[in-house]
């Protein structure tokens, strides 16, 4: 097995069997002979462990003694997936374990099934902030991840008669055997009551914050194994509990019921994430967790740094780097402000220096509507003190700084001001975020071109080298040598066994692109991984499909600007085409689709329902002679998506330009030697660059081209009315051919008539329909195929998060990194 052991961790086969049957015994409670699956598992965690927490304090000791600088990634969202395997991988002993159960008559696989996912994130954002955990560790940088230890992670999604359901998910429901409390750290936060102004007899005047409650901040961390131990890092998730002293008086007063009830609304704050749901947008609570997170984490540093430094400040900026995640926790800026210069009685000038030295802000999204603001009347509510400082940061910025550039100019004030004016006074986080951030980037070139020139024009005029690119990468750990094991051993044997430390040695795999032997070892490893998925399919969706058959995946969050519904308008086409000429032969294929939708976002419920209803009266059409198959797989999410990308060959990525930030999910497909079908949005663009745009199949409008033709005034209309076959699947839509529930399929074509089709799918249609016939004529050439295939993923180098972990360390976070010796 490619995922190869080395023997530093001096764990044989037979020391490892005993520590599993140790913990089996003593730490879990059972024996060999009534052990459940769960409880093999927990066994094989508490045995990694074992090696985890040792590293862990080694990692801890180096950094300690050597006052070293770190990062701070605070982040609303960690997407971690299961640990199992790359734990074991990373530790060097995935070989060991798996031969010690297999000696045990228990296969590996099937334990690590065991694992619920933790499903802490939405998608992108989330999963990136993990994957850079991963890197940062690999590459041991001192750094600890900051977040929300939410009950429930993202709902589980269940598909019933076509239809999206969420249930809870309640991932740690039996306790998770990776983390650990940290009652040592605990922190409490103040929330909600009235300032009061002093005037002390000198006349200087001072706010004094009256909170309404204290929240208890409990720390778990969750170590995160860099590969072949280089160190441990921490994550510390944040759970909320009342505090002792919460609820004294309604309890004194015999409400001992009433008590309980107060409790229960604090444990509300870590209870459950929030979708990416625009109209969710703005709810008390969501501002709530924000902060709850983000004061608990800057505490925390603080704590630590004052460990060392005794509240003298003078070296704060030089020893702590803080990466904000999007906007989700920018309160900590007014929150550092206000514990800088309110509880260790800084000047306002000082505090400023500081914060303005130690944060940076990444952004994710250039969709006004995905810009976070706040009303005004909740910050008063839960942060007095935090609005009467951001009002003085604005006050400062405005007539100072814009003052000196823009003299006398109210438009530029109105537009760059924190505060929006107008009947519901709210507060931008996003300009909160760039007064006070010493550097904001993007995640990808485009992206980044596109936050300087059309988000923050007049900032970026005003602070032109805070803005900087960061392209997004993904581990190749996971991504690769875990979730594709043959593909691995094949690199180890054309690069090195250090490719997944210095991806760029892939580009090894290059000069064999043509050589038929590589390509049919690299195809061969292609089709088992497909014979893999299919039967997971069979499981999952019931569907038969032919592994022979072309997989053309699509798997993302639902929205309308991803466009998944510009691919089921050609499925629509071709599956049209296939009824007009029955002796018509395609190449056979098979579309796959794995998404949740926001539970309040209706027309993306709707674009599911339409999938699996086409989907079900495709796959049942004997007419077609199964020579198409559309599967729809419940429940998307990372260890879905570690069986569904090494068996692709299409990667669908197809937003309309200009929206997608970057996209992630394209570098693992390239990665494991897909073909990318799209548009030149994100990292697409990046990526097409690597790999050749001849291997792959960029179709549709360029960002230039978008921004022309809504000046000019886009009209769907136009196209509708222009091209028969897309008239023809449109109306389709509008038909009761494919279900009772007329009005939901017909609901997409309104959108994209009457709803002016906001994100162009009626134009790029044929742009479409081109490229993916292209795709077709080449998935028949098997050489130029697997030509094209291998050139994609011996190019992606780049995209490895250590690349992008270098580039955020040495423009923006200037860090050390330092060997992890066993000294103690
Ligand atoms: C906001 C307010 C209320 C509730 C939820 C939210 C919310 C939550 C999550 C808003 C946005 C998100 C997540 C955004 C996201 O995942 N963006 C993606 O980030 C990736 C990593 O940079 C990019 O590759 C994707 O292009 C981008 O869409």
């Amino acid at each position: 097995d490619a995922r190869a052991d080395k023997n530093s961790l001096k764990l044989d086969v037979n020391v490892f069997k005993e520590k599993i049957v140790h913990h089996l015994r003593c730490t879990i409670g059972t024996s060999e002979k009534k052990a459940s699956k769960l409880a093999w598992w927990q066994a094989l965690v508490a045995t990694a462990n074992e090696l985890i927490f040792d590293r862990l304090t080694q990692t801890q000791y180096t950094h300690a003694t050597k006052d070293t600088r770190a990062v701070h990634y605070l982040s609303a969202e960690f997407l971690m997936g299961r640990l199992t395997v790359n734990n074991l991988v990373s530790l060097e002993v995935y070989n060991t374990a798996k031969s010690a159960l297999q000696e045990l008559g228990i296969d590996i696989n099937e334990l690590c099934e065991e694992e619920t996912d933790m499903a802490l994130g939405n998608g992108g954002l989330g999963r990136l902030a993990a994957c850079f955990m991963d890197s940062l560790a690999t590459l041991a940088y001192p750094s600890v991840g900051y977040g929300i230890h939410y009950e429930n992670g993202l709902f589980r999604q269940e598909i019933r008669e076509g239809r999206q359901i969420e249930r809870p998910d309640s991932w740690r429901e039996y306790g998770c055997p990776w983390e650990v409390c940290r009652p040592e750290s605990v922190q409490e936060v103040p929330i909600g009551g009235f300032v009061e102004t002093q005037t002390a007899p000198d006349g200087s005047i001072r706010k004094v914050w009256h909170p309404e409650h204290m929240i208890k901040g409990v720390p778990w961390d969750i170590p995160v194994v860099g590969f072949r131990g280089a160190s441990v890092t921490i994550l510390r998730l944040w759970e909320s509990r009342p505090t002792e002293s919460f609820n004294w008086d309604v309890f004194n007063a015999g409400g001992y019921v009433d008590a309980q009830n107060e409790k229960a609304a604090v444990e509300t704050i870590s209870k459950v994430l929030y979708p990416n749901d625009s109209t969710e947008a703005g709810k008390m609570l969501r501002l709530t967790q924000q902060y709850f997170f983000s004061s608990c984490s800057l505490r925390d540093i603080l704590r630590r740094y004052n460990r060392t430094h005794f509240h003298d400040y003078g070296e704060f900026a030089k020893k702590i780097a803080i990466q904000l995640n999007d906007t989700h926790p920018v309160i900590a800026i007014p929150e550092l402000m206000r514990l800088l210069v309110d509880e260790e009685g800084i000047s306002w000038d000082a505090a400023w220096e500081i914060v303005t030295e130690v944060f940076s802000y990444t952004n994710h999204t250039l969709l006004p509507e995905a810009l976070e603001k706040w009303p005004v009347y909740i910050f008063e509510k839960l942060l007095p003190r935090h609005l009467e400082i951001i009002y003085e940061i604005n006050y400062r910025f405005l007539n100072e700084v814009v003052e000196a550039k823009w003299s006398g100019d109210d438009e530029k004030k109105r537009k760059l001001s924190i505060i929006e004016e107008g009947p519901c006074k709210m507060v931008r986080m996003a300009n909160l975020a760039v007064i006070a951030s010493r550097k904001i980037n993007g995640v990808a070139e485009i992206h980044s071109k596109l936050v300087r020139e059309n988000l923050f024009p007049e900032f970026s005029t005003l602070w032109p080298d805070r803005f900087c690119n960061v392209t997004n990468g993904v581990t190749p750990r996971r991504w690769m040598l875990a979730c594709n094991p043959g593909l691995a051993e094949l690199y180890n044997e054309i690069a090195g066994k250090d490719w997944p430390l210095h991806l760029d040695s892939c580009a090894a795999l290059r000069p064999y692109a043509d050589d038929p032997q590589i390509q049919k070892r690299f195809m061969d490893i292609k089709f088992k991984n497909k014979v893999a998925l299919a039967a997971e399919i069979k499981k999952l969706c019931g569907v038969e499909v032919d592994p022979h058959a072309m997989f053309d995946v699509q798997i993302k969050r639902l929205h309308e600007y991803k466009r998944q519904h510009l691919n089921l308008l050609y499925i629509l086409h071709l599956y049209r085409k296939l009824l007009a000429d029955p002796a018509m032969r395609i190449v056979p294929q098979v579309f796959i689709f794995g998404a949740k939708a926001a539970p309040a976002y209706t027309l993306a419920k709707n674009i599911i329902y339409a999938i699996n209803v086409i989907g079900d009266k495709i796959n049942n059409d004997y007419r077609i002679r199964n020579q198409l198959k559309v599967v729809f797989m419940p429940n998307y999410r990372v260890s879905l998506a570690e069986k569904i990308i090494p068996a692709a060959d299409i990667s669908e990525q197809i937003s309309t330009a200009g929206y997608e930030a970057s996209g992630t999910s394209n570098m693992k497909f390239s990665m494991n030697g897909a073909l990318t079908l799209g548009t030149m949005d994100g990292a697409n663009i990046e990526i097409v660059a690597e790999a050749g745009v001849e291997n792959n199949f960029i179709f549709g409008m360029s960002v230039k081209d978008v921004q022309e033709l809504k000046a000019k005034g886009y009209n769907p209309w136009d196209f509708y009315n222009s091209n028969q076959d897309l008239r023809a699947v449109v109306d389709w839509l509008d038909s009761d051919f494919f279900t009772e529930d007329r009005q939901a399929l017909a609901s997409i074509k309104h959108s994209l008539l009457e709803g002016g089709d906001p994100y162009m799918v009626l134009a790029d249609f044929a742009s479409y329909c081109a490229a993916h016939k292209r795709a077709e004529e080449m998935y028949a050439d098997k050489a130029r195929w697997a030509h094209a295939a291998i050139m994609n993923s011996a190019s992606m180098g780049k995209f490895s998060s250590d690349r992008s972990i270098e580039d955020y360390v040495h423009n923006i976070w200037k860090l050390k990194n330092y060997e992890i010796k066993d000294e103690i």
